[in-house]
């Protein structure tokens, strides 16, 4: 078990064809085709969603408009050029990169993560690499990431260790950071889907990592195609160059007002308060979102049928501090 799955086709544009063929992590071959209800809401995935106007987080509204809204910058023409990369994540806190890791390779995880769970999970017709909810919880499943739920074997299996030890991924760090760097072990999946309500809250990561050095680089890597109706990360555009001092008075609206570490629930109020707009993608398989441990980032809700898989994964200079909390491998009660 825990063995990479393969996609060795996919004809994922056809209009009338749509079937992705891949191995599975126990060697069966899969050829896996959609019903055209399903299609549709995987397909759906490719393009800017025009059509919303309101979108949610933590089932809260905010407004899919020009005021709050815009699109990340995508930085993958800066690929050849270490310098422009640099001086780009250095000044827009995030860089978005097209293309970066193999598709077929990230729709192989998707497939052995979603085929980790009682098929019930999963709309009729569909197959786990789709990730389509049926809108059925399995019965007795742990919360998300607790030992016996699929995430807290699926980050600790050999084909997640392979996946993310892509020297492609290590050698971006080093490039950002400017030195020899390594992965901090403390890799985080997460999965949402709809009806859920619940999203990533608005915060900065060094937050959650200020017994270290701040000198980090974030990978967001979503695990499948992923849109705002996906339930994507959200950046806060030019968020990272903001004092403590300014973000101290969003902390006030918040739905966990134990813990100092998020700093609202409430992204449509955040984004008015400091006037900046929040900046979305629609990801391809395949693509990869870096940001700085001071930008500000949340999630929208999900509201589609296909489910949202990520995994984010954090670097530091090699000879840097790094917070203990972060030495040991994630699982979802772990408290940090
Ligand atoms: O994927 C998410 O919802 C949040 C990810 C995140 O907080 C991060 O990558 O630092």
């Amino acid at each position: 078990m825990g063995e990479l799955a393969v996609v060795t086709s996919a004809s994922s544009d056809s209009s009338t064809n749509f079937e992705v063929n891949y191995i599975n992590r126990v060697g069966v071959q899969h050829c896996a085709r959609l019903d055209p209800t399903a299609r549709g809401g995987y397909d759906k995935l490719r393009q800017t969603p025009v059509a919303v106007t309101q979108l949610t987080s933590n089932g809260l509204s905010i407004p899919f408009d020009g005021a709050r809204f815009t699109l990340l910058r995508d930085s993958t023409p800066l690929l050849s050029d270490p310098d422009a990369l640099r001086r780009r994540f250095h000044d827009d806190g995030y860089l978005h990169l097209r293309g970066a890791l193999d598709p077929d390779e990230v729709r192989a995880l998707r497939a052995d993560y979603f085929s980790r769970f009682d098929p019930i999970y999963l709309k009729t017709g569909t197959e786990p690499v789709h990730g389509v909810f049926s809108g059925q919880l399995p019965s007795g499943l742990p919360p998300h990431g607790w030992p016996g739920h699929p995430a807290h074997s699926f980050v600790r299996s050999a084909a997640f260790t392979r996946f993310i030890e892509n020297p492609t991924l290590l050698r971006l760090a080093e490039t950002l950071l400017g030195a020899s760097a390594v992965l901090l072990p403390r890799h985080i999946v997460r999965h949402f889907h709809r009806g859920s309500s619940s999203a990533t809250r608005a915060h900065v990561d060094f937050d959650y990592l200020d017994e270290g050095s701040d000198q980090l680089v974030t990978m967001w890597i979503p695990l499948g195609d992923c849109s705002v109706e996906t339930g994507g990360i959200i950046y806060l555009e030019g968020s990272h160059r903001l004092s403590r001092e300014e973000l101290a008075p969003l902390r006030k609206v918040t739905d966990r007002p134990d813990d100092p570490r998020p700093i609202s629930h409430d992204l449509s109020w955040v984004s008015t308060r400091l006037g900046l707009r929040w900046m979305h993608i629609v990801s391809r398989a395949g693509d990869i979102t870096l940001h700085n441990s001071h930008l500000i980032h949340a999630s929208l809700d999900v509201t589609g049928e296909v489910m949202r898989l990520s995994t984010d994964l954090r670097f530091a200079r090699r000879d840097d501090n790094i917070d203990y909390r972060w030495t040991i491998p994630w699982s979802g009660n772990d408290g940090n």
